[in-house]
């Protein structure tokens, strides 16, 4: 789908294969040193000089993000967001949109042209997948008007059935 010339892709795959990507977008956690799902796959991809980067840079709140190099990824930098924690860090749809909204500021302002997400929050915290998908295809669609640099946005989800609710999601904004 394409919203003001910035194409939005929604891809079922591993967020550390992003070739063409320049940057890639970790759901991390405010150590910044590292843990499971997304970040694990990240750190291990990246290699241990991306620990000593990031982690130098925390703590950070939900909602908030960093920059780093890539390391041993095929990307150019890595984007460390912390998602709220459902039911916990409130208001989570605030939070939440705020993560996607930093991670894009912050690669266009390193004139970046594309950048893949995972679905922030959606693993081990908890955020139900659905909702957390409106949120992020609303703020994405919000900040394209400001977006220069960036013409290419993936949402990449690791299984069929993410992928398929995604699609979805993405669609039924398109047609609002
Ligand atoms: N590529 C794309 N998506 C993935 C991958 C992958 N390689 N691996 C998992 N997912 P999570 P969170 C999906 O738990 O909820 C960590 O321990 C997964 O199916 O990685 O923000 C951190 O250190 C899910 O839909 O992130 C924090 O402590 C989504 O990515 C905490 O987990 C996000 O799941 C952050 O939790």
């Amino acid at each position: 789908m394409k919203v003001s010339g910035v194409e939005i892709q929604v891809v079922q795959g591993d967020i550390t294969r992003q070739e063409d990507m320049a940057v890639i977008v970790n759901a991390a956690n405010s150590s910044l040193r590292g843990g499971g799902g997304v970040d694990g796959a990240i750190h291990r991809a990246a290699g241990p000089e991306l620990k000593k980067e990031s982690s130098a840079l925390a703590p950070i709140g939900p909602g908030q993000a960093v920059i780093t190099g890539a390391y041993r990824l095929p990307n150019r930098y890595v984007i460390h967001c912390v998602g709220p924690v459902y039911g916990v860090h409130k208001p989570e749809d605030e939070l939440l949109a705020s993560c996607y909204r930093n991670a894009l500021r912050l690669a266009e302002k390193q004139q970046l042209d594309s950048i893949a997400f995972p679905a922030i929050s959606t693993g081990v915290y908890g955020y139900p997948m659905r909702e957390a998908a409106q949120v992020m295809f609303k703020t994405i669609i919000e900040v394209i008007p400001e977006l220069k640099h960036i013409k290419k946005i993936r949402i990449v989800l690791f299984d069929h059935p993410a992928y398929e609710l995604h699609r979805q999601a993405l669609e039924a904004c398109h047609t609002e």
